[in-house]
C-alpha cells in the first residue's frame, strides 16, 4: 500500500468541515431591503486539484514554526492570478474551462468596527458546489448546494484592520449530492452570484413572509417575522397605501399576525407591488410584495380564483461570455423573449436561480416554477443526500417565499418512480408545504411505460402534476403520446414540463430531417395539436428558450450544445419554432379573454 503522509490532514479538514461546520437554512439572513457591502470584484484566485490548501493549510493564521511544520508550506497567494466574483471560474481562462474540482477565493477584508454590540455576517449568494469558509485561520462554516444562498457569521473573529478572508469552493460532481454526477447542463464552478457583508445590530430579523392567506377571500393578510435570538418584544410592520405600522408580538423570536386587508391583487397583466417595511429595535428590512392566491380545482389552476392555463418555456441559466452568472440585462432579455412568445409563465430550470429572477418577475408580471436539482437518479436512499436536498429547497423557499411571481415549487426532475425515491420526494413535497401554504408543489414526471399513462405514484402527494415527454424526437411517433393522453385521467391538473427537439439554428431540410429547424417546427406543430386535445393539460413549458452548454452532448450537430433551444445561444438569433409557439400561445391567449 502506498501511505500519502499528508491525507490525514486533508481527512480533518474536510470532516471538520461537514460534521462540525455545516450551515444551512438556520443561518441564513435575509437581505431584503438591507444596505449591505459588497465583497463583489477581484478576489485572488488559484485552482486547487490535490486539496493541498486542506493537506497544508493554508488557511493557518500565522507561517507554522518550522519545528511544526507537518507538511511544506508552498502558500503564498500574494503571487496569485485573480478572479471575479460573482463569476463562474471556466469563463476566466480557457485553461479553466472544464476545470472540475476545488479552488480557492481570498482577499482582504478591511474591518472598523461600528457599535459595540455590532453583528457582521457573510452573506454568499451562490457557491457551486460546495464551500468552506476561513478567517484569519479559523475555519468557520461550509455549505452544500450550488445555488442557493449561505450565510456565516464573522462577528467573533473579526480584528480592527485587516483580515483575511479565504473561502475554498469545490465543483466536483459527486454521486451522493444534488445534482450527482449526471447532468444536462454544465458544471460550472466558483463563487457565481455575489458576495457581501451584513452590518447587524445585536438582535436583527432574520426572516419574514408576508402574503395573503389562503382561503380567506382574498380579504387577510398574514405577516411573520423570526428574529436572529429567541427573544420577546413587539415588531411593527407597514405596508405602503394598506397598513400603518402595526404590531407583531414576539414570543421566543418568532411572531405572526393575521391583518383583516384586501389588496389589490397581484396577476400577470396587473403586477401590482406594495412596499413593506418591517422593524424590530434597531434593525429594519423592506421588500416590494405581491399579493396573489394559487390554488387548485380539481383539475384546474385557479390564480385569484380565475382559471388559468400556463403559457410558458423552460430556460436555463447559461450564457456566452457569463456562464451560469446572470445579470440583470440578461434575465430581462430572457423575460422579453419569453413575452414575445406569449408566455405567463417560466419553468427555471433545474436548479434555483439568481435571486433577481422572482424579484423581476414580480415587476413584469410573469409567473414561475422554481425548483431544486433533484435530477435523475440521485442517491435517493441515502439520508445525507435527503438532507443536503431539503436544505437546498427549505433555503431557497426562506430566500423567495415573498415573491408572488413564483406560484409552484418543484421538488424533482426526472425520477424513476422507485420506492427510495417515492419516500424521498413525498418528503420533500410535505417540507415545501409545511414552509409554504401560499404555493402549489409540482415535479416533473416520467411517463408510466407499463400503464402508458401519467400514472406517477408520486403524483399523490403533487399539487400539479409536471409530465417530461418526448415523442417526435427521442420516441420519433406521435401515437404514444395521443395513446398516452387517452389512457391517462389524472384529476389534477397538469403541466406538460417539458417536450422539444434539437435544431441547428440555420440548417434546413424535411421535417423529419433530424437537427433541422423544419424538424424541429414539425415537432412543434404535432405536440401542439395533440396537446390541446387533453383538457387536463392546464400548461406547458416547452425545453427550452435557449441553447445551453452541456458537455454531455458530443454529436457533430451539438458540439458541447443542447441544441432544443427555440432560440440560438446568441440569445437572438430565433429559429422557425418560436413562431409557431408564439401563434399558439396567441391563439390561447385569445380563447381565455
Ligand atoms: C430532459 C431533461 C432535460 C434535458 C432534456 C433533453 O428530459 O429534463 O434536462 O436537457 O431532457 O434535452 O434531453
Amino acid at each position: 500500500t502506498v501511505v500519502d503522509p499528508y491525507d490525514h490532514l486533508h481527512d480533518e479538514a474536510y470532516a471538520d468541515a461537514f460534521a462540525r461546520g455545516r450551515v444551512g437554512v438556520a443561518t441564513l439572513v435575509t437581505v431584503a431591503g438591507r444596505a449591505v457591502e459588497s465583497l463583489d470584484g477581484d478576489w485572488r484566485f488559484a485552482i486547487d486539484p490535490h486539496d493541498e490548501g486542506l493537506r497544508q493549510k493554508w488557511y493557518a493564521d500565522a507561517p507554522v514554526p518550522a519545528s511544526e511544520w507537518t507538511a511544506p508550506r508552498d502558500y503564498d497567494d500574494g503571487a496569485w492570478q485573480t478572479a471575479p466574483v460573482p463569476a463562474c471560474w471556466n469563463m476566466q481562462h480557457p485553461e479553466w474551462r472544464h476545470y472540475e474540482g476545488g479552488a480557492w477565493y481570498t482577499r482582504t477584508l478591511d474591518h472598523t468596527p461600528g457599535q459595540a454590540d455590532e453583528r457582521v455576517v457573510l452573506h454568499i449568494g451562490a457557491a457551486a458546489y460546495e464551500a468552506r469558509v476561513f478567517l484569519n485561520g479559523q475555519f468557520l462554516g461550509a455549505h452544500r448546494g450550488a445555488s442557493t444562498p449561505f450565510c456565516v457569521e464573522l462577528t467573533a473573529h473579526l480584528r480592527p484592520g485587516a483580515n483575511r478572508l479565504q473561502i475554498q469552493v469545490d465543483n466536483t460532481r459527486r454521486a451522493d449530492r444534488v445534482p450527482m454526477r449526471h447532468t444536462d447542463w454544465f458544471n460550472y464552478g466558483g463563487l457565481y452570484r455575489s458576495v457581501a457583508l451584513l452590518r447587524l445590530p445585536a438582535l436583527f430579523i432574520r426572516d419574514f413572509g408576508v402574503a395573503l392567506v389562503p382561503g380567506s377571500g382574498f380579504g387577510r393578510v398574514a405577516v411573520d417575522v423570526t428574529l436572529s435570538d429567541p427573544v420577546d418584544g413587539t415588531a411593527t410592520v407597514a405596508i405602503d397605501g394598506l397598513l400603518p405600522p402595526s404590531p407583531i408580538p414576539v414570543a421566543a423570536g418568532r411572531g405572526r399576525v393575521e391583518f383583516d386587508l384586501s389588496p389589490e391583487l397581484w396577476s400577470p397583466e396587473s403586477p401590482r407591488l406594495y412596499g413593506v417595511t418591517l422593524r424590530f429595535g434597531a434593525d429594519a428590512v423592506a421588500d416590494r410584495v405581491g399579493f396573489r392566491e394559487i390554488a387548485v380545482a380539481g383539475e384546474h389552476i385557479l390564480l385569484n380564483g380565475r382559471d388559468i392555463t400556463l403559457r410558458g418555456v423552460s430556460v436555463h441559466e447559461d450564457d456566452l461570455t457569463l456562464g451560469k452568472t446572470s445579470d440583470e440585462a440578461d434575465i430581462r432579455r430572457r423575460y422579453a423573449d419569453a413575452k414575445a412568445l406569449g408566455c405567463n409563465f417560466l419553468r427555471l430550470a433545474h436548479y434555483p436561480h439568481d435571486p433577481r429572477a422572482a424579484a423581476i418577475a414580480d415587476e413584469v408580471g410573469l409567473m414561475l416554477w422554481s425548483e431544486i436539482p433533484v435530477y435523475w437518479a440521485i442517491d435517493f436512499a441515502n439520508p445525507d443526500t435527503y438532507e443536503d436536498a431539503a436544505n437546498q429547497l427549505a433555503e431557497l423557499i426562506a430566500r423567495d417565499r415573498n415573491r408572488a411571481s413564483t406560484i409552484l415549487w418543484g421538488v424533482g426532475n426526472e425520477n424513476a418512480d422507485t420506492d427510495a425515491r417515492l419516500s424521498f420526494m413525498a418528503r420533500l413535497a410535505a417540507l415545501a408545504r409545511k414552509l409554504d401554504p401560499t404555493r402549489l408543489v409540482t415535479a416533473a414526471c416520467l411517463i408510466d411505460r407499463e400503464r402508458f399513462a401519467i400514472a406517477d405514484r408520486l403524483a399523490d402527494h403533487l399539487d400539479v402534476i409536471g409530465l417530461n415527454e418526448y415523442f417526435g424526437w427521442y420516441e420519433p411517433s406521435f401515437d404514444g403520446l395521443r395513446r398516452l393522453l387517452v389512457n391517462s385521467a389524472p384529476g389534477k391538473p397538469v403541466i406538460i414540463s417539458e417536450f422539444g427537439a434539437d435544431a441547428v439554428a440555420g440548417l434546413h431540410g424535411g421535417p423529419r430531417d433530424l437537427f433541422t429547424e423544419d424538424c424541429q417546427e414539425a415537432v412543434y406543430r404535432e405536440q401542439l395539436a395533440i396537446l390541446a386535445t387533453a383538457p387536463y393539460v392546464r400548461g406547458m413549458t416547452p425545453w427550452v428558450l435557449y441553447d445551453f452548454r452541456t458537455e454531455r452532448r458530443q454529436t457533430a450537430f451539438q458540439r458541447g450544445w443542447n441544441r432544443k433551444g427555440l432560440i440560438a445561444e446568441d440569445k437572438t438569433t430565433r429559429k422557425r419554432a418560436f413562431a409557431v409557439l408564439a401563434e399558439h400561445y396567441r391563439a390561447m391567449a385569445d380563447a381565455e379573454a
